[in-house]
């Protein structure tokens, strides 16, 4: 019997997408998470490490970064030989990991950048040095087409206070004014009560994406998650106002489905999104 039949000779269409994130030995966030949505997403995933953290769900006991030099030498292995798609960068730790980083984006030409600005994990360990926001700003996200922050991060690198959706306007207007193309402020930290309201901004429209907030304390890497699905989407060829939309979508189903691993922030479940969609493909 020949299992390939039908396929022999033709070649998978494969999308690649690069992180550049640091490691959650947990599971849960990182590029742990980044790989687990490209994986979901159908898109192969490719990683270049700039830190090992020592983590769970209770917190983070330690962070090791690995040194510039490694962290270039991992992106220019995949650059000189695979290529990507698009790529993601998360936790970068500190100026010199990010201008590395920086460089080597530059030097493959990639377009389809998304700078997640990782600074702080949920129980307030830094992930980002403060010396590294002046390097966040002058070398990577000129070279971003699309940024997601949460509000605290986008109050760090705008330098103004965020408390109503106009001023988180405001701020999506200053960082397509730095450079990026794209702006998306994630509504998860507003306390908007019910809903939340994740905001995207071309350079020229606002779009709003509204679901309901679920009580669960089970959010851990949805931020990473969420940078992760965007960027697959774009490796893809999706546009970003669709590929946000999948992100909100499969982030939703993510926290609706957690797992209850762990005795603190638990992970999200990465599996929902495709469950969810198969077992609605069942109904009329
Ligand atoms: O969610 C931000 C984040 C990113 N990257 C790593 C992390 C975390 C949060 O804990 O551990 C490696």
């Amino acid at each position: 019997m020949q299992a390939s039949k039908g396929t022999e000779g033709k070649r998978m269409r494969v999308s690649k997408a690069l992180t550049i994130a640091g490691s959650d030995s947990g599971g849960g966030a990182g590029i742990q998470a980044d790989l687990k949505t490209f994986q979901e997403l159908g898109v192969f995933g490719m990683s270049a490490l700039t830190a090992v953290t020592a983590q769970n769900t209770l917190g983070v006991h330690g962070v090791y970064p690995m040194t510039p030099e490694a962290v270039e030498a991992q992106i220019e292995a995949i650059g000189e030989d695979m290529g990507t798609d698009a790529v993601k960068t998360g936790m970068l730790f500190s100026g010199d990991i990010i201008r590395a980083a920086a460089r080597q984006i530059e030097r493959y030409s990639w377009s389809k950048v998304v700078v997640d600005p990782v600074m702080i994990a949920k129980g307030g360990a830094s992930l980002l040095q403060e010396e590294a926001i002046k390097a966040l700003k002058e070398s990577l996200l000129p070279l971003a087409m699309v940024i997601t922050p949460n509000i605290p991060e986008a109050e760090v690198i705008t330098g103004m206070e965020i408390k109503s959706l106009d001023d988180r306007k405001k701020a999506a207007e200053i960082l397509c004014q730095s450079g990026v193309s794209y702006a998306v402020i994630k509504g998860g930290h507003a306390g908007d009560g019910e809903a939340l309201v994740d905001l995207l901004y071309d350079g020229q429209e606002f779009t709003t994406y509204t679901s309901r907030r679920l009580p669960t304390a089970n959010t851990h890497g949805t931020g990473c998650t969420f940078a992760a699905a965007v960027t697959a989407e774009l490796a893809k060829g999706t546009e970003v106002k669709q590929a946000v939309e999948t992100a909100v979508q499969f982030v939703h189903a993510a926290i609706e489905a957690d797992m209850h691993i762990g005795k603190g922030y638990g992970p999200t479940n990465h599996w929902a999104y495709n469950r969810q969609r198969k077992e609605m493909s069942m109904y009329e």
